[in-house]
């Protein structure tokens, strides 16, 4: 129901029960690694091969990396936050109208995770969006604020891009054709998250988004250029991933997982929130189409080492991950040959 809502819920003082992680499943604040960073990968580099070792580095090592001088202007990733911003502040009448919590539905404002299975909330709303094509789409993206159809698609439009081509690195990174990974996804689908997490008043209680992967291909994050928040699991520890200017993070889902055997990780990440101040991030989840058939490259099984996965639809691996809490093993350990 839209009053679940923690955008339009008066500022509380204490985190509500349904919130409340067991003592266990705390994200233990004060352990978290703060001046290790993932890396960062200047796009504009003009040395092609040296690019393309980092991102493998990068993929290997941590399954997330940054990127710079990647083609998005400052100034459209500026209008994108302020849009989002602007969006969470609308009244709540308005907000209701939106409000689904129907995973199904290819538009909804809704809160937490899924709130139909769940049994502790986390500390999130969230707009979902599906935006490719985005013609069949936009027609029903929120009205309100009256510019966030035109900014939100000109930014769908040039992340789409800079995913693509991110692919092409990614491929040449493992030995594959250039365009070996965007042909066996197929016409891939494009989701938006636009996520507001509010302050929180007991932040070490409860998460904005437990620890997770992503079902899809490759995400590209938007991030709060102001207030950190997203955290990535290495070697056992969280490691803070601090906003880097004009930056957007990136994140191998569970699919380049599977296509690269295993050599490169979707990594488990999550969002803590705090006491002090808001947050926002935009997430672009590029997601192969429903009847893509994932498994490992054959090159990269030539040498005879088995596959690690048996080979599925993209159809398959969703409903599976969407039957399940967000925070449970791996899904690709069910999708083990
Ligand atoms: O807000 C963040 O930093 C992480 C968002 C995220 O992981 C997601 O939307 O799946």
């Amino acid at each position: 129901m839209a009053n679940q809502l923690l955008s339009t819920a008066p500022r509380r003082e204490t985190l509500p029960e349904s919130y409340v992680r067991p003592e266990s499943q705390r994200p233990r604040l004060s352990e978290v690694v703060t001046d290790a960073d993932i890396p960062v990968i200047d796009l504009g580099c003009p040395d092609k091969p040296q690019t393309i070792s980092r991102i493998a580095h990068a993929c290997r090592s941590y399954g997330f990396f940054q990127v710079v001088s990647h083609g998005i202007s400052p100034e459209l990733m500026l209008q994108v936050m302020a849009m989002a911003l602007e969006f969470f502040r609308l009244p709540a009448e308005e907000k209701a109208k939106l409000y689904s919590d129907d995973p199904a539905k290819k538009m909804r404002l809704s809160t937490s995770f899924n709130v139909r299975k769940e049994t502790v909330h986390n500390w999130r709303d969230y707009l979902r969006l599906h935006c490719y094509p985005l013609q069949e789409f936009v027609p029903d993206w929120p009205s309100n604020p009256p510019l966030f159809k035109e900014i939100m698609s000109t930014y769908c439009r040039e992340v789409r891009r800079l995913g693509f081509r991110l692919l092409g690195f990614i491929s040449l990174s493992l030995g594959l054709e250039e365009d070996y990974i965007e042909k066996v996804l197929g016409e891939q689908e494009q989701h938006m998250a636009v996520n507001y997490y509010p302050e929180c008043p007991q932040p070490e209680l409860t998460y904005g988004l437990p620890a997770h992967t992503d079902p899809n291909a490759l995400t590209i994050l938007l991030q709060d250029q102001q207030v950190a928040g997203l955290q990535v699991l290495k070697d056992g520890k969280w490691i803070a991933v601090n906003p880097q200017p004009n930056a957007l993070v990136i994140n191998l889902g569970d699919q380049l997982q599977a296509l690269s055997n295993g050599r490169y990780k979707s990594v488990w990440h999550r969002a803590v929130v705090n006491s002090v101040h808001e947050r926002m991030s935009v997430a672009s989840f590029l997601c192969p189409c429903n009847c893509a058939l994932i498994r490992p490259a054959e090159n990269l099984t030539a040498d005879g080492s088995n596959a690690i996965y048996r080979s599925y639809t993209y159809d398959e691996y969703y409903k599976k991950f969407w039957s399940r809490n967000l925070d449970q093993e791996h899904c690709l350990e069910l999708f083990r040959s």
